[in-house]
């Protein structure tokens, strides 16, 4: 008998091709933009000019009376159908169409529908609004000033900016921790904004059936079920006659979780006109009206003992929401996880504060690779690591060494309550620094130092939560977080699995084969994989939070597990033994006094269907739920060496090495790519995305001019290493990782630059480091920031 070999086959730990590159790189993907409907219409947004302006009258005649108009949509029509506001995933309300007042530029105020896409937009451009400006408001600071407008008068009993309050910690023992300090280390920036802007925009075509009254809708959804239980709840039709397509997703990062006013208006326009409505969203309108990421505020500290302890740990967050709340994030707290904050290192007592203000910008609030706020937490975390260790004068490598968690101490409840569960922390951070030739560098940077060159290194070290749920912790619209698979094993052996996950790009229709194959020893290329139709698919929370491996990938091996359950009793019935005589190895099921009889999964799948024993069901498929006992926290390292040139602020990378720890890999290429992808993000937001507002709440950055997309041409080379803690709670031992390196990787990047400007006193450049803050802070000697509004 000849082994199944799992490699071979695409089981777990196979670099196999990505599967669904045939089609992409082909230019045959399936997207939203590329369906068209019998009959369809076209939508275009109307969106506002203004940041903050009173709608003193909306004159659509004009737009009506152009040819080919079918139907022209304001705020007052929405109204009719209590549609002009919706419930956001934060528990607030957002206006779909502006009513009362336009409250940030690129509001949604009316949109046009017509034959064709270029008639909507002259229909757009032939409605007449008459605005009465009022003061725009573009930071927390103005937000929340004794005299600042009020930006949210429609919710009753509000009287300020302040759209949530929050803290967690022990305030106490934190205090009485930092009375004890040798020193306190204290550190405020901004974590800019910034978006996601996936190649492909947002988007949807909603067919509304008179006949059969069956609405679907085609759209680029992270989370179909979610988006299907929200239009059952909020427009109050029937969830069976509701099927939501995510076709194939142009990239997501996060954009395209939250439900959006273009959907929603689609939607009613197609039950409106009976006809099938299509909008497309522009790249301009994608950059400056749809989920954005990060703009927050820390101040914070931290208490250290003389020999490098950390003693305690406190800050506050102040983060601008923009118009609305509408954070796409399940758990309780108001401000995502960002109390994961510190919990890679052993810190026994913390205090937070958190606030949250609206202002006269887009809302948004988590997306672009974050798992809700974890990034903006990371970011702050090793930052102020790194400023602690240059306030003891000490190594910060060594800093780090002395206060992460040991492996003997998990699994390690944090200060804010989380159970970290597994990892390696020494061993990473000793490769990385092994792998970069830390010693080396540090006599380098010492002679370049003599003669003019001013070289810098960055290390950043986190681990982050992956996963959510479980469903005791995190809910949405009060659905629990879970995740869900369903595998049809053919006659033949081959096989058809769904998930509740919906890849925009990670890899799913390759990744979830191989879990298949580890666990049934069908080969990967016998397996398809299907997502994104809730007609079809078993019901899941979608994919966002890397929570596609933690949960619905091992709802991918549970499901698995009952069929190598039914397997076997088919497999005893075919050998003629009973079940307790049959063993497993990959692929087939064997006697255990006569290895040489066996059946192979193939053979038991034909069985099912065509030789069952009597009393067994035919057929040989099943389902699984998963709701996890934990979050997976997988741990890295990055480690970055620029040099900056003095003159003109520019610096270049010189070096990056990369320590992942994301557990079991089920593709190491997938994961390579994903933090190949995670790091040249990290790169750009450190050295050249910029979004951000001017005195009238003018988005600058709403174009690629401003906010840079990263090129093969500017991006540096990665060398990525790996070790390997299995998750003790997962099925197969992997955690999540498609957020890693954007989450981790900031810090490094800007660590080293701050580094390289050891001497000038300067502890502090916000992102982006661009050449004339850079070279502001080097030829001044102080901190520079990156708060708007910005000089036009
Ligand atoms: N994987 C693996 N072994 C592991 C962990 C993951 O082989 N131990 C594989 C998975 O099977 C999957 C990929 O790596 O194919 C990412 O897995 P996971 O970490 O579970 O993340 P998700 O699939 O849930 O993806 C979400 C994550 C998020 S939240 C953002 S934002 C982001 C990211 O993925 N958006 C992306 N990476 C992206 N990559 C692409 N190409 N496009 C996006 O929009
Ligand atoms: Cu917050 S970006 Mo991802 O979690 O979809």
């Amino acid at each position: 008998m000849t082994r199944v070999d799992e490699i071979g086959i695409g089981g777990l730990g196979a670099s196999r091709r990505r599967v669904e590159d045939a089609r992409f790189i082909r230019g045959c993907g399936n997207y939203t933009d590329d369906i068209k409907l019998p009959g369809m219409l076209h939508m275009e947004v109307l969106r506002s000019p203004v940041a903050h302006a009173r709608i003193k009258s909306i004159d659509t005649s004009a737009a009506w009376a152009i040819p080919g108009v079918r139907l022209v949509l304001t705020g007052e029509m929405a109204a009719q159908r209590n549609l002009a506001w919706m419930p956001t995933l934060s528990y607030d309300t957002q206006a779909v169409l502006a009513t009362d007042k336009v409250r940030f530029q690129g509001q949604e105020v009316a949109c046009v529908v017509a034959d064709d896409p270029y008639t909507a937009k002259d229909g757009c451009e032939a409605i007449v609004v008459e605005y009465e400006q009022l003061p725009a408001i573009v930071n927390p600071t103005q937000a929340l000033a004794p005299d600042a407008p009020l930006i949210r008068d429609d919710k009753e009993g509000q009287t300020d900016n302040v759209c949530y309050r929050w803290e967690v910690g022990d305030k106490a023992g934190t205090d009485r921790a930092f009375a004890r300090a040798d020193k306190v280390t204290r550190l405020k920036l901004h974590y800019p904004r910034s978006h996601p802007s996936p190649i492909e925009c947002c988007g949807s075509i909603a067919n509304y059936d008179p006949a059969t009254g069956k609405l679907t809708v085609y759209m680029t959804s992270q989370a179909p079920h979610i988006i299907r239980a929200a239009v059952a709840l909020v427009a109050e039709l029937p969830e069976h006659l509701i099927r939501i397509v995510s076709p194939d997703i142009g990239g997501g990062f996060g954009n395209k979780v939250p439900v959006y006013p273009g959907y929603v208006c689609s939607i009613l326009c197609s039950i409106l006109l009976g006809k099938p409505v299509k909008w497309t969203e522009d790249k301009s309108g994608n950059l400056i009206s749809t989920g954005f990421a990060r703009d927050m505020y820390f101040d914070g500290e931290l208490a250290l003992r003389e020999d490098g302890r950390i003693l305690a740990l406190r800050f506050h967050a102040d983060t601008d929401q923009g118009a609305f709340f509408s954070d796409a994030q399940p758990s309780k707290f108001k401000i995502g996880l960002v109390h994961s904050a510190f919990a890679c290192y052993d810190i026994p007592v913390g205090h937070i504060t958190a606030r949250g203000a609206y202002t006269n910008k887009a809302p948004g609030g988590v997306a672009y690779r974050c798992s809700f706020r974890v990034t903006e937490a990371m970011f702050f975390q090793e930052r102020i690591i790194a400023a602690a260790a240059a306030d003891l004068g000490m190594d910060p490598a060594e800093f780090r060494r002395v206060n992460l968690v040991r492996d003997d101490q998990f699994p390690y409840r944090t200060p804010f309550g989380f159970l970290t569960d597994s990892g390696q922390y020494r061993r990473c951070l000793d490769l990385g620094l092994d792998a970069i030739g830390y010693e080396d560098f540090l006599k380098d940077k010492e002679e370049a130092r003599l003669r003019g060159r001013r070289l810098g290194i960055g290390i950043s070290t986190m681990t982050e939560p992956l996963g959510a749920g479980n469903s005791r912790e995190y809910d949405i619209l009060g659905i629990k977080m879970f995740d869900s698979a369903e595998l049809r094993v053919h006659p033949t052996g081959k096989a058809i699995l769904r998930t509740g996950a919906k890849s925009q790009g990670q890899g799913h229709e390759t990744t979830w084969a191989q879990i298949v194959s580890h666990e049934l020893g069908i080969p990967a290329a016998d397996v398809v994989v299907e997502e994104g139709d809730t007609d079809t698919a078993p019901f899941g929370m979608g994919t966002y939070a890397s929570r596609s491996t933690p949960v619905a990938g091992a709802a991918v091996s549970m499901v698995s597990r009952k069929i190598r359950a039914k397997a076997r009793k088919l497999a005893a019935h075919l050998l003629e033994v009973s079940e307790e005589d049959v063993e497993w190895e990959l692929g087939r099921f064997f006697v255990r006094s006569a290895p040489n009889r066996g059946v192979t999964i193939q053979e038991c799948a034909m069985a099912a269907y065509g030789n069952m024993p009597d009393g067994l069901e035919p057929g040989l498929e099943n389902n699984a739920y998963y709701d996890p006992p934990n979050l997976t926290w997988p741990f890295a390292c990055y480690l970055v060496i620029v040099e900056v040139d003095p003159e003109t602020g520019v610096w270049d990378v010189l070096r990056v090495v990369a320590v992942d720890d994301c557990g079991v890999r089920i593709n190491p290429m997938i994961v390579e790519g994903q933090i190949t992808g995670g790091l040249t993000e990290a790169y750009a937001m450190s050295n050249m995305q910029f979004m951000t507002f001017d005195a009238e709440g003018n988005c600058v950055g709403s174009n690629y001019l401003d906010y840079l997309l990263p090129t093969a041409w500017e991006t540096p080379g990665f060398e990525l290493h790996e070790v390997v803690t299995p998750c003790p709670h997962h099925p197969i031992g992997a955690k999540g990782v498609g957020e890693c390196a954007a989450v981790g990787g900031p810090a490094a990047f800007v660590n080293a630059v701050l580094d390289a400007l050891s001497d000038t006193g300067v502890r502090n450049i916000d992102m982006p480091l661009l050449p004339d803050r850079v070279w502001e802070a080097i030829t001044t000697g102080r901190d520079v920031s990156g708060a708007p509004p910005v000089k036009t």
